[in-house]
């Protein structure tokens, strides 16, 4: 089993301690910071599948996403690019009741390598704290907001409109697993990315 095989199959039975230093030997091998993040994001889809079909609990999940974290770490200062460029500050976070965080942070880590100073808020930020941020911190173009659940679809609308409606001169952009162009439109984001890289290219893109 190649080094990155190995990555993807401990991240999957959330091999923690391990991570790191797999992570630095499949680097070592000369597979790519950008082949083993793919290769962990398909751990996870591997886990969610297994959750989906009652093989793992909640648990399992969240030993999972702590590997990964660990190996996205090791990645970081490889997947960060030049961050010397000014576009503003971005307020991120994970809407109201979503407690899910590794692609917020892989979204932030992306748009930050675009040239935005990051304020990240975590997770489960309600509406009104990313209006907030925005009023407690300097030059903020971009507000970005994920939502990983079905259930907390309407967080990101009440996010979206809340900020919108504090008539605040930002920019949101929205992202997750079950958002869509449409939905994103239809709560009235300025902008919608499928994964970390084009929300980096879409944040760029909304604030130019
Ligand atoms: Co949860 N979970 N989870 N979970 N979890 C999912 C999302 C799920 C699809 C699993 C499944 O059933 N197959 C399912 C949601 C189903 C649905 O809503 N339709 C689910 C569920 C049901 C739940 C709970 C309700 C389970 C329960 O308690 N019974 C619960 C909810 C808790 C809560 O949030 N209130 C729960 C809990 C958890 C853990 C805490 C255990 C853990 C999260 C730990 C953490 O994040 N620190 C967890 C995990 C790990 C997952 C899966 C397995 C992996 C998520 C992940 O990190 N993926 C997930 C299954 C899956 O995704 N296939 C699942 C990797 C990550 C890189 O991808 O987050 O999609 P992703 O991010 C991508 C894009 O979506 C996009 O770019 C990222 C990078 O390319 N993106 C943006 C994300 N945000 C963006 C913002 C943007 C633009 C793009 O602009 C601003």
């Amino acid at each position: 089993m190649s080094k990155i095989e190995e990555v993807k199959a401990k991240v999957e039975i959330g091999k923690t301690k391990l991570i790191p230093g797999l992570v630095q030997e499949a680097l070592d091998e000369g597979s790519s910071a950008a082949d083993i993040l793919q290769a962990m994001v398909d751990s996870m889809s591997v886990v969610g599948e297994k959750f989906s079909s009652g093989e793992i609990f909640v648990p399992e999940m969240l030993i999972a996403a702590k590997a990964m974290a660990k190996g996205v770490d090791v990645l970081r200062p490889l997947l960060a690019g030049d961050t010397s460029a000014s576009l503003g500050t971005c307020i991120i976070g994970t809407v109201a009741g979503d407690l899910h965080d590794i692609g917020k942070n892989l979204v932030s880590m992306m748009i930050e390598s675009a040239g935005f100073t990051m304020v990240d808020l975590g997770v489960d930020v309600p509406a009104e704290r990313f209006v907030e941020a925005v009023k407690e911190n300097e030059n903020v173009t971009l507000v970005a907001c994920s939502g990983l659940l079905t259930t907390t679809m309407p967080a990101l609308k009440e996010a979206v409109q809340t900020i919108k409606a504090s008539g605040l001169d930002v920019k949101v952009i929205v992202g997750g697993a079950p958002v869509t162009p449409e939905y994103a439109a239809e709560i009235g984001a300025d902008g919608f990315a499928p994964d970390a890289g084009s929300a980096a290219v879409k944040a760029k893109e909304l604030v130019a």
